[in-house]
Order: structure tokens, then sequence, then C-alpha cells
């Protein structure tokens, strides 16, 4: 678990709640049992909400996930021994690898027997570039759900639907990612929601849901439909995001359980990779990228306690020091019409290709990223003779803060794709400052990749304290530096 530090005067940041998973993963050291009992595979209809969520405490036993059958295992342990003898798979715990090893305390019960590639080797260079397992005919993918544990169902959400997006928003509201010290949680809006979890080709039977029998939301991962290039290399892959298991019911190998049904699901939908990150280091990151933070309400951010006043610092100087111009200072900077969608999206690929993991965008997949939502996304560009040069583009993901007399939420921009060809990439990001600020976000977070690390000193970002790991599922590739990383994940 990374912690939280104050490193120096300029790394005065809370790390993004993304880095700082506060859950511990106490799970037992030996693979569960299968104690399923119930077939409940169905997907939901909505059923009442009233739920006293302390029923939901007569609960999951220890140990949720479904034993692999005799012949899946089989196949799984020749393929991890053939990665294995590739030095590609991190060896399963208990195996005659890691007890050669003499050691399995990096043992992951469930990652470690997912086609992840094993940290800290070097890919052989026949096996780089693909994936990990093969993709398999349709006949070959298991066609049933996993079972659930006795009083729980599988429900596939409906995110159109008013009821169900306020079940998710509830269940994420109150139990999805917080800091160390569960003083932030995201308070991702209803809006947002919509937006991450709808671009092109989505499909309601990837945003899943478990419910208790009663019908309350217990459980969510989301699949969302995206072309990926690593190097050289293009593939259909899903980012995943959002997964969230009620407090009440942690630490009982149910997220393993939501993880192999998404990916069923998605298997079944023809798609065999997929792309996703997390605070927590899970066997084969791909990439690792610091968040820095940029202070515009510092008064707000220390009485929450986000900074604090750094050291030969008053709350005066620190107010003028974090002041950022009352106005932009591009000529022509405008907000994002649909009209500027070919040309905006031609300039963000011209920009991605010089990165080495990146999203590729259709038009379609651009216009429902960067057509600006009011509250949810900022989008911006210079536009010259019909021709867009520069552009801007953040999300806006709020906290909400506990117990705190003061505040009850914080309010942060987070830095999405921002390219600038006929104008200076700090002044652009400056005048981004600018136009959060108006827009009366209290903190400018954006991630070390692309060419971020530019502006940071110069626009007085402050470092986190945790990193942001990126990880491909299934895919065979080398890890990357983080500057050539250009992903941006909700
Ligand atoms: S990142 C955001 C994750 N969500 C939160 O942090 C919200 C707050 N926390 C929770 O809701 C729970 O603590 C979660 C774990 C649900 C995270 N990614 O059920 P358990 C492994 C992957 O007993 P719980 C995001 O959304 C852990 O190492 N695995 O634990 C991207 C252990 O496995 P192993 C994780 O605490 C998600 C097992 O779960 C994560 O009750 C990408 C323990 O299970 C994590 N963030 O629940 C998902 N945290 O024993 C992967 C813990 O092996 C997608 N674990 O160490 C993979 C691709 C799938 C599609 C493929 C298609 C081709």
């Amino acid at each position: 678990m990374l912690k939280r530090k104050w490193s120096n005067e300029n790394d005065i940041n809370k790390t993004p709640y993304h880095l700082k998973i506060h859950t511990l993963f106490k799970h037992s050291p030996t693979q569960p049992s299968y104690l399923s009992t119930s077939t409940s595979t169905s997907t939901s209809t909505i059923m009442s909400d009233n739920t006293n969520e302390d029923d939901i405490v007569n609960q999951i036993p220890q140990g949720t996930e479904r034993e692999p059958t005799e012949a899946e295992q089989e196949k799984l342990a020749s393929i991890i021994a053939a990665l294995q003898q590739q030095n590609i798979a991190t060896p399963a715990p208990n195996s005659s690898a890691s007890a050669m090893a003499g050691t399995n305390a990096n043992a992951h019960a469930f990652w470690d027997t997912q086609p992840m590639f094993k940290q800290g080797q070097a890919a052989p260079q026949e096996l780089l570039h693909a994936p990990l397992i093969p993709n398999k005919p349709m006949e070959d993918l298991r066609q049933t759900p996993y079972n659930m544990p006795k009083g729980y169902l599988w429900a596939d959400i409906d995110i159109s639907n008013e009821a169900e997006k306020n079940q998710v928003y509830d269940l994420l509201n109150k139990n999805y990612v917080e800091d160390d010290d569960c003083m932030f949680r995201f308070d991702y809006s209803h809006e947002f929601l919509k937006w991450a979890l709808t671009p092109p080709g989505f499909q309601s039977s990837l945003h899943l849901g478990v419910r208790s029998e009663s019908g309350l939301l217990v459980g969510f991962i989301s699949a969302v439909p995206a072309t990926v290039r690593s190097c050289e290399k293009k593939f259909p892959t899903v980012e995943i995001n959002f997964l969230c298991v009620h407090k009440k019911l942690r630490s009982k190998r149910l997220a393993p359980v939501l993880i192999k049904e998404i990916t069923r699901r998605v298997n079944l939908s023809g798609v065999f990779q997929a792309v996703y990150t997390a605070g927590v280091v899970l066997p084969g990151p791909v990439s690792s990228c610091r968040y820095y933070h940029r202070t515009l309400n510092p008064k707000k951010l220390v009485e929450v306690g986000f900074t604090r006043i750094p050291a030969r610092m008053t709350m005066a100087r620190m107010v003028k020091s974090y002041k950022v111009p009352a106005e932009t200072s591009m000529v022509g900077l405008r907000v994002m019409e649909t009209k500027d969608v070919a040309s905006a999206c031609q300039l963000l690929k011209n920009h991605l290709d010089k990165f080495s993991l990146v999203i590729e965008f259709t038009e379609e997949d651009f216009e429902h990223w960067f057509m600006p939502r009011k509250d949810v996304i900022t989008s911006y560009v210079v536009e010259k003779e019909g021709v867009v040069t520069d552009m801007i583009s953040y999300y806006h993901l709020h906290s909400s803060i506990q117990k705190n007399p003061l505040h009850s939420h914080l309010r942060a921009a987070y830095s999405f794709y921002n390219v600038a060809t006929s104008v200076d990439l700090e002044d652009l990001m400056r005048d981004a400052l600018t136009l959060a600020k108006n827009e009366g976000m209290d903190v400018f977070n954006a991630l070390e990749q692309m060419k971020n690390g530019e502006f940071f000193e110069a626009l007085k970002f402050g470092k986190g304290d945790g990193n942001l790991q990126y990880y491909l599922y299934n895919w065979c590739c080398p890890t990357m530096d983080s500057k050539d990383v250009g992903i941006v994940l909700l």
C-alpha cells in the first residue's frame, strides 16, 4: 500500500485517492474454497432499494471465488508453466517456482492466475507485442455467468435509467476510492457517470453490478470499448473502471469474481485485452505515472487537510503565490464546438503519435469524450482559418470531504488531453488554470505523462505522493517510461 508523505516544500499535496486505496488486501493465503451454492446468475430487474444496509452483513462467507475446474486448472498450469519458462508469468503461489524462490510473500491468489506480465522481467523479443494467451474461439468460451454466493445476483445496469444510475452513484459515493486517512472520497457526479459509461459502442451488459437479494447494489465494475496502440500495435480493448465492493463486503474475494465475470463478458464480445489503472501495485504494470497538483484555492486546501502551508510561508503569501491570472491570454481561445471535432481529433491524433501507449480516438469517440458537458468535461480550442491548432481539456471530479466542519466537497479539475502547436504549452496550461479557477476548482491535477512534465515547475505544480499504475490485461509489451504514456483514464 502506498503511503502519504510530505516530502518537501514543493511536494505538499495529498495524492489523489486512486493512488492510495486504503483497503488492506487481507485474504486467505490459499486459494479460496468453492462455496457458492447458488446458481442465481440472472440479470436483475430493479428491486426496491430500501434495504437496511446492515442486512447485507448476513454476508458472503469468506472466499467466494469459484475454484477452477480440473480442466481449467490443467490448462492454466500449462500456460503459466510455459510463460514461466519464458520468464513472463508471475509464479503462482505455492507453485514450485515460488517455492524455489523461497517465498511467496508477493503472491496474489487471484492475479497470479491471470495473464499478466511478470514484474521486473524483460520479455523475450519473440513474445513481445502479442497477447500472453491467444484469443479463444467463441465455442471455447464459458457461456454461463460465474456463480454468485447465495443471496447475491448479477445485475446488468442500465445507466440511462435514472433509478439505476442513482444506485451506482450511491454505491460509489459511499464506497469508492478514499485516501488512507478516509478524509476524501471520490464523488463522481451523475452526469459524469453517464458520460464515462456511454461512449460509442458501450454495452449495458458490461456495466456489471452485484445486488443483494433485496435489490441493494453492493458491487460494480464497468468496461467500455476503446482501441489501444501499444508501440506499433493497435488492438481492440475495453477500459475497465469503477471496480467497487460495498464496505461491508470487503476482503471476501468478491472483487476477483467481478473481474472474472466482466472478463468472460468482454471475451464473449470478441475482445481479449483491457486497459486499466489503479493505485495498488498488482502483477504486471506497464508503466507508472506520478500525480502533480496545482493549488488554486490554498485556503480551502489547507482547511480540509489536502495540503499544508509550507515551511517559511504564511497563508497570505501562499494565497499570493498561487494566484492565477483572472483572464486567459491566448488569442482566439474559445469553447470547443461540434464544428471543431474533425480538426481537433486530427490534432490530437498527430500529438498522440509521439507516445507509445495511447488510445486511438475515432471522430465519433472524440466527439463523445471531448465535447464540453457542464460540470463534467471542459474543452477549449484555438482555431486559425478552420484548423484547430491547440486544445485544452480537463474533467471535473470532485470528492466528498468526511467530517470537516467547514467544507463538504473538494472541487478538482483533472488534466485530460492538451495539445499546443501554435503556442507554448506552458502558456496554454496557464490559461487552463485560469479556466479551472473560474469554474470554481480548488485544485488542478495532472499526471506526469505526455509532455506535462514540461510545465509543472513553471506553473507551480507540487508533486503528489504516489504513483498511478497502468496495466494492459493479456498483452505482452515492454514496460514504459511515464513520458511515453498518452492515456488518461477517468
Ligand atoms: S481501480 C479502483 C478500485 N476501486 C477502489 O479502490 C474502491 C474502493 N475499494 C473497493 O471497492 C475494494 O477494496 C476493491 C477490492 C473492489 C478494490 N484492481 O474482494 P477482495 C485484488 C484489481 O477480497 P476487496 C479500478 O476500478 C487484490 O489484489 N484488483 O478485496 C480498475 C486481491 O487479489 P490477489 C484488485 O478489498 C479495476 C483481490 O482483489 C484491486 O473486498 C481494474 C482481493 O479481493 C484493484 N484496484 O475488493 C480491475 N484491489 O489476492 C482489473 C484489490 O490476487 C481488470 N484487488 O492479490 C482486469 C481486466 C478485466 C477485463 C479483461 C477483458 C479482456
